[in-house]
């Protein structure tokens, strides 16, 4: 759990980097190598510029920086910055072919091990606790989501495969009461945490009704069935803009065979499961089936305290389930799976009020603009969070099924465009308490 020791942690970074690694080498090899250089989405890179990406920034950060060695290829640099080329660009950039993308990752980490075995974790802030080894753990396996998003988006047969989620029976409540009150939000202890996570801060919420599960593909059905893609009173004056200039009438993926929904998953085509949490839905669908609802989005406050506080001890813990380390029980997490779990799977990774998949499964839109918390500090670069904080973009929490445990934990913070959908996103709502209620909290 949330050690401090240094050799635990460095055994830790070892471990996250050799992880990521592998799962980078199962997402660019599980297809031929044209499809590594396709490009086959406008949305996203092609494979062979993430896995580059990847080794570029770990040259950046562990070699480069913490290290204080020269750039191995310096003329790479630009045709990696994510800033320099949108993504739509970058099949058109003098790429390193695959062969070669690989090699270079590869000698950047043996490198980068050997600094690992040099490096005192104590003196600096990039090397306190070995924070740099797990950013760079972190970034890997966000790249690795990010190219599992380009598996879904790509055309053909399927590349991946992995076994089914159990089935599961729940018959809980739909709803969790939260009573009302401060908490500690966010951290200023969890070692590798990003600098959008910190400092702790103590915020005052309200009490609120929270959905037990996320929404399922048969609740957000009904909300289809019931005409809600059509009906302007639901959706934000935005949403219900984009919805129409771009003819969207269902989540991302799903298409109307007869009576029923197919949906097209990495390759399969398959009938939509309705006990499934919904995918592929963007902030204004959720936004705008939680009113169809009579209900509404959490907001971010709300999502971390439902997540992490205890009542029962007043205290901010780091997972739903306590200060452990997830575990294959808790939450279905690092794409052992490639969907969701059915809505209330789980319960060992229940919260002590018993609110259900907070971690894993799908990324949960939340109400919330993605700001800077109270005594932000930009670190180690403003371009990981500091140049995105603002109205434009919209706090996603929980992390999917296709995060790994080294980027999930009740404090990390996942953003994105309100009308994004090629991402694992999903949803649950929330309700305000009725005053009478409100009282007894
Ligand atoms: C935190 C997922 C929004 O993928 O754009 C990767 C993570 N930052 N490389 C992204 C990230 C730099 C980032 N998100
Ligand atoms: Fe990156």
């Amino acid at each position: 759990d949330g050690t401090t020791d240094p050799e635990i942690l460095r055994e830790r970074a070892l471990d996250a980097l050799t992880t990521a690694r592998a799962r980078t080498a199962l997402l660019t090899s599980c297809v031929e190598e044209p499809e590594l250089t396709a490009q086959h989405s406008p949305l996203m890179s092609p494979l062979v510029w993430d896995l580059a990406h990847i080794g570029n920034q770990e040259e950046l950060w562990l070699l480069r920086t913490v290290a204080g060695r020269e750039a191995m290829r310096p003329e790479i640099d630009g045709i990696y910055d994510a800033f320099e080329h949108p993504r739509a660009a970058r099949p058109s950039l003098p790429l390193l072919p695959p062969a070669e993308a690989r090699q270079y990752a590869a000698e950047v980490r043996g490198r980068a091990l050997d600094v690992l075995e040099s490096t005192a974790f104590h003196g600096t802030r990039l090397t306190e606790a070995g924070f740099a080894f797990g950013m760079i753990a972190q970034h890997e396996q966000q790249h690795d989501e990010t190219m599992l998003i380009t598996h879904q988006l790509r055309k053909g047969g399927a590349a991946l495969t992995a076994p089914d989620p159990e089935p599961v029976l729940f018959t809980g409540p739909s709803e969790v009461l939260v009573p009302g009150g401060p908490f500690m939000m966010g951290t200023s202890t969890e070692p590798w945490s990003l600098d959008n996570e910190r400092p702790a801060h103590r915020r005052l919420v309200p009490p609120f009704h929270i959905d037990t599960t996320p929404v399922t593909n048969g609740a957000y059905q009904a909300f289809i069935e019931d005409g809600g893609y059509d009906d302007e009173r639901w959706w934000a004056p935005e949403g219900w803009d984009h919805i129409k200039a771009h003819g969207i009438a269902a989540p991302l993926f799903w298409r109307r065979d007869g009576g029923q929904w197919l949906r097209r998953r990495f390759g399969v085509t398959e009938v939509v499961p309705p006990d499934e949490p919904v995918l592929h839905v963007s902030w204004y669908e959720a936004d705008a089936y939680a009113r169809w609802a009579g209900r509404r989005l959490p907001t971010e406050a709300e999502w971390e305290k439902a997540a992490r506080h205890d009542p029962a001890t007043d205290r901010s813990t780091r997972y739903p389930w306590g200060d452990a380390d997830p575990a294959p029980e808790h939450a279905n997490l690092g794409q052992r799976h490639l969907r969701p779990a059915p809505a209330g799977s789980y319960p060992a990774g229940a919260s002590p009020l018993g609110v259900r998949q907070l971690i894993g499964d799908v990324w949960e839109w939340t109400s919330s603009d993605f700001l800077p918390y109270p005594g932000f500090t930009a670190f180690p670069y403003k371009e990981y969070s500091e140049v995105f904080f603002g109205p434009e973009y919209k706090v996603l929490r929980g992390g999917s099924f296709a995060v790994d445990q080294v980027a999930c934990r009740g404090t990390f913070r996942n953003w994105d465009y309100p009308i994004r959908r090629q991402i694992f996103s999903g949803f649950r709502t929330a309700r305000d308490a009725s005053p009478e209620i409100a009282e007894l909290a």
